[in-house]
């Protein structure tokens, strides 16, 4: 199998999964980073094998993850395209994070954006090796390997985005509409999308974690990464080829992910995207650190209650996941830095928090819970608490200039919430917060 984004939470998670499947002797994934090469160059000097810490809140358990067969610089598209032409290779995962998928406000493919043009008119000369975008990857990468009849192949996001399978169909679909109309039949016949709910809390690696590995497992290994002990991975789809066999190390195929992904991205990211702006705000810095407040808990609670209106799911199967969530933040030996969390906000409100903001202004009721987590981003815009990084900055940094009531009218603006009721409510938040 191949993956694209070689990250913390890939080697974490799909990787993990991939390790202790019943067949793990058959596959092996080629993966590849971002840009740069990342971690890639320290995990090839020790054969691509790396110590997972899992981070329990009495002590460490450790597991050496042998899943990863070869590491690559993102740069290494001719190497990507060898991939896709091998018949062996039957899945392509991926952690692009939701930026990467290159889409705009309307959810298709951002073909304004200067690297996709680029990559529609390289692909479309046929000069495959030159794309940039994980978009243009994926399709030059499907055109090879159509090309090279080796066929069929399963793709697999792993990104916190709702419907992430048809959300990557789409992209790709509109890629290949631009740049290789006729890659339309091989996409309907041959390639399958599945769609799913990925969870693991995986930290930035620290010297923290490599110290551990060093004095209770006597190794130096620079690639370590710590996560936690929970994990769950939800699939559904058109499976084309063959995948590992993720269900015999827990993951769970099911007929319509929707509620579960929802269920996460709602109560458990959209939590994560309060604590990241609101509670730095407070002088917190780490997950732990800001549920332990109880003013801040409070916060959560009072969105989760807002979500939780919203959500099809059970009453009981709620309250569970909140309890289960509590434990998971609590957990202090983690160190969850929330900095990480507040990165690239305007891809992570308007999917984790505006959804059940607007639906439940238009049940009738005060969605306060979701309107502090649009005030304290408001307020991280205009630099306050996490320190401000976000994908897109070129379009959204004006959105925290002028006075505070400026800021909150264009981030409604941006985030499409035109209820006057909302708007005030946001203000009157800030403001408070601010204070
Ligand atoms: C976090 C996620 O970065 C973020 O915004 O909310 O990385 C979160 O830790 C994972 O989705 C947990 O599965």
């Amino acid at each position: 199998m191949v993956h694209l984004g070689l990250g913390n939470f890939f080697r974490a998670h799909q990787a993990w999964y991939t390790d202790r499947a019943a067949d793990a002797d058959q596959w092996g994934i080629a993966a590849f980073a971002g840009r740069s090469m990342g971690i890639g160059a320290e995990l090839q000097r020790q054969d691509n094998l790396y110590t997972l810490v899992s981070v329990g809140p009495q002590g460490n358990e450790y597991r050496v993850i042998s899943s990863l067969a070869a590491t690559h610089s993102g740069t290494d598209v001719a190497g990507l395209l060898a991939y896709f032409t091998d018949p062996a290779v039957s899945v392509v995962t991926m952690t692009i994070t939701e930026a990467g998928y290159a889409r705009n406000e309307r959810g298709e493919l951002d073909a304004a954006n200067p690297d996709v043009a680029s990559d529609i008119d390289v692909i479309a000369a046929g000069n495959l090796g030159a794309v940039r975008t994980a978009p243009g990857k994926l399709v030059a990468g499907l055109v090879a390997r159509r090309d090279a009849g080796a066929g069929p192949i399963t793709l697999i996001s792993c990104d916190n985005v709702p419907d992430n399978g048809a959300m990557l169909e789409r992209v790709l679909r509109d890629l290949a509409a631009r740049a290789v109309p006729d890659l339309a039949e091989y996409l309907d016949g041959q390639v399958g999308f599945v769609t799913t709910m990925v969870d693991r809390i995986t930290p930035r690696a620290t010297d923290a974690t490599w110290q551990a590995v060093q004095d209770e497992q006597g190794v130096d290994d620079p690639a370590a990464i710590a996560t936690e002990p929970f994990s769950e991975w939800v699939l559904a789809g058109d499976v084309k080829a063959p995948l590992p066999d993720w269900a015999s190390a827990g993951a769970v195929f099911v007929d319509d992910v929707v509620p579960h992904e929802l269920r996460k991205l709602w109560l458990l990211n959209g939590a994560h995207s309060l604590l990241a702006y609101a509670a730095t705000i407070k002088g917190h810095q780490t997950v732990s650190d800001a549920i332990a407040d109880p003013i801040v808990k409070g916060w959560v609670n009072e969105w989760w209650d807002v979500a939780a209106r919203h959500l099809p799911l059970d009453a009981a199967v709620i309250a569970d996941y909140r309890a289960a969530l509590l434990e998971r933040f609590g957990n202090p030996r983690m160190r969850d830095q929330l900095s990480r969390i507040a990165a690239d906000g305007s891809q992570k409100i308007p999917i984790r928090i505006v959804p059940a903001l607007k639906a439940d202004r238009e049940a009738g009721n005060s969605p306060l819970g979701a309107e502090r987590a649009v005030a304290a981003w408001t307020l991280h815009l205009r630099g306050l608490g996490a320190p401000f990084n976000d994908a897109r900055a070129d379009k959204i940094s004006d959105l925290g200039t002028g006075t505070l009531e400026d800021s909150v009218r264009k981030v409604c603006e941006f985030l499409d919430i035109d209820d006057r009721d909302s708007k005030a409510g946001i203000l009157a938040l800030a403001r408070q917060l601010e204070a």
